[in-house]
């Protein structure tokens, strides 16, 4: 029973410190330390920054989530800069239930990107505030017919589509000073009970974890 106990206070500490990595296009940066730091989760481009190709009429956007239940925007920016004018929804927003591998393998640009580079960001509202990760890319054309081994979902990850405000709200106000982004807290943007839901499914997310792990032992 301690085991039991230890076990799962371990896994709660490494949920809550995970978040999600985003495996495809190649990410800024893997650490999910500055995860809830808008734009691009504390990471910049620079001179060494890996630049992915992204197909304009379909490419894969993947990632592995430590979150049960989250809602998520894939967003196609224009240019080098993640607080760029220009930027559209790449996909409709989704809500991603089960933890682990996402992939959506048709993500769109718009093809008058094609030969620009740019930013593929995706933001997450999850049970723990808004989270961030970015990809810096150049668009090409057609639909990406070699999707990477990345590509894939978990047992039990599936997804709707759903409308989520937040997410909304990042179009529109690119002016927004990126400050105001990280000081965002879940229980200014989530309901009581809304929020207490979310809780109760990551926890019952951790305990399922925990339980599969135990069992494997
Ligand atoms: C993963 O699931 C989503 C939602 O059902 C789906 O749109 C997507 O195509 C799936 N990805 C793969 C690689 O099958
Ligand atoms: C959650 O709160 C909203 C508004 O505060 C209320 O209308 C709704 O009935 C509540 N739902 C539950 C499950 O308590
Ligand atoms: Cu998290």
């Amino acid at each position: 029973m301690f085991a039991k106990s230890l076990l799962l206070s371990l896994l709660t500490v490494s949920v809550a410190n995970a978040h999600f990595t985003l495996r495809y296009p190649e990410p800024l940066g893997k650490s999910a330390a500055k995860q809830d730091q808008g734009p691009c989760g504390g990471y910049t481009i620079d001179a060494n920054t890996a630049v992915t190709e992204f197909h304009v009429d379909g490419d894969a956007v993947a990632y592995s989530s430590s979150h049960p239940e989250v809602k998520v925007l894939f967003r196609i920016i224009e240019g080098s800069s993640p607080d760029g004018a220009n930027s559209y929804k790449g996909y409709p927003i989704v809500e991603q239930y089960g933890s682990g591998d996402f992939c959506e393998p048709t993500v769109t640009a718009p093809k008058s990107l094609v030969g620009k580079q740019g930013i593929v960001q995706v933001v997450q509202n999850a049970v723990d505030g808004m989270l961030y990760a970015c990809a810096f890319v150049k668009f090409v054309n057609g639909v990406n017919s070699n999707l990477p081994d990345t590509c894939k979902n978990g047992t039990g990850v599936d997804a709707d589509f759903v409308e989520d405000a937040s997410l909304e709200a990042l179009f529109g106000t690119s002016s927004t000073p990126s400050s105001s982004e990280t000081t965002s807290a879940p229980s200014a943007t989530n309901t009581p009970n809304s929020s207490s839901l979310k809780s109760f499914s990551m926890v019952a997310g951790v305990v399922g974890i925990a339980f599969a792990i135990i069992g494997g032992l």
